[in-house]
């Protein structure tokens, strides 16, 4: 029920933390509330467990609605807005953490830095495929709700139970476990009601957490939602698609974030058992992928879309130039692979 974790890997993990005085704790690009959730509660864990110096660093900053996440005491530093930091902050470090990703190339720019860093590496994911080869010590458990859940087994395991936790830990770890399950719709086991359970014991306020997570959008989500369900929407066979271009993001002056959730929607029609979310940006769409059981989101996003993921919610990118010639042959290159695939 609870993940497999041996004494070895918890023996292996004292040891190079205790080794280090200078922890980099990464996500992947594009950070999500259990990217974002897992990285900021080691980084607190480690900080006021371990008294060590933590940075947690991303690619790119996060969005607007998920910065509550990161709690003050954390040093958030994000590569597209300081380089100069992210660089120094891998070269000073002499540990480093990846979170919520399968592989360095999920870091996409960092990669390098990342790959060339002579220091103890530690993974803790989620994912299917883990590059365990990259990693010094790697906790991987694709059965599991998140990485935020993962985490939380891992360091109660340490520590000996939820109430020895810092509070703004125990708060970011079931905020990523909340965002990556849908608020507890998606990929939930038992053991991830029992971390909530066990949480929410230990004083996590999850009524204020809900309200910041979904009763704090901007009215321009609401309506963009609302319009692409009466104008956007697309329904080919069993499954469906939209098509978010440049022009509807600026119409609805969308900010990165703001549609997410927007691919979970058609999935809510009977029958339709694949939903897709394309998003343009420069040079490639940005592509969700939801499937209902039985459908394989992740077999459609590492096949046709040079993604991956999980079963039942992966994404990945359409490249202009590469797999379609212009932006507008979006739709119909979408048709075309929901055809061959749902054949
Ligand atoms: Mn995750």
């Amino acid at each position: 029920m609870i993940p497999d974790i041996s004494q070895d890997s918890l023996s292996r993990w004292k040891a190079l933390t205790g080794a280090a005085a200078r922890a980099v704790v990464l996500g992947h690009t594009h950070p999500d509330g259990d990217a974002l959730g897992s990285c900021c509660a080691l980084a607190v864990y480690l900080q006021e467990k371990w008294g060590k110096d933590v940075s947690v660093l991303f690619p790119d900053s996060p969005a607007d609605n998920l910065k509550f996440i990161v709690p003050p005491q954390c040093r958030l530093v994000c590569q597209d807005t300081d380089p100069e930091a992210a660089r120094t902050c891998i070269e000073a470090c002499d540990l480093v953490f990846l979170l919520d990703c399968n592989s360095f190339s999920r870091t996409e720019s960092l990669e390098p830095l990342l790959r060339e860093k002579n220091a103890p590496k530690i993974l803790v994911d989620h994912h299917l495929n883990p590059e365990r080869e990259s990693f010094d010590l790697a906790f991987s458990t694709p059965a599991i709700s998140s990485a935020s859940e993962l985490l939380y087994w891992i360091l109660t395991a340490l520590d000996g139970g939820p109430g020895s936790l810092p509070p703004s830990c125990a708060t970011a770890l079931l905020t990523g476990m909340t965002t990556d399950t849908n608020n507890f719709a998606n990929s939930v086991y038992p053991s991830t009601f029992r971390m909530a359970s066990e949480l929410i014991a230990s004083g996590v306020d999850r009524d204020a957490l809900l309200q910041q997570l979904y009763n704090s959008y901007r009215e321009n989500r609401i309506r963009i939602f609302g319009y692409m369900q009466l104008e956007g929407l697309r329904i080919v066979g069993d499954a469906a698609y939209m098509v978010l271009t440049r022009s509807i993001q600026q119409r609805f002056d969308i900010r990165e974030g703001e549609t997410e959730g927007l691919v979970n929607v058609p999935l809510s029609i009977a029958g339709v058992q694949l939903s897709l979310l394309l998003k343009e940006d420069d040079g490639h769409f940005r592509v969700s992928i939801r499937s209902k059981k039985g459908t394989s989101a992740q077999k459609l996003a590492s096949v046709f879309f040079h993604g991956g993921g999980h079963e039942n919610a992966a994404g990945g990118k359409l490249l202009v130039g590469e797999d379609i010639a212009s932006p507008s042959e979006a739709p119909s290159y979408v048709e075309s692979v929901l055809k061959s695939f749902l054949s």
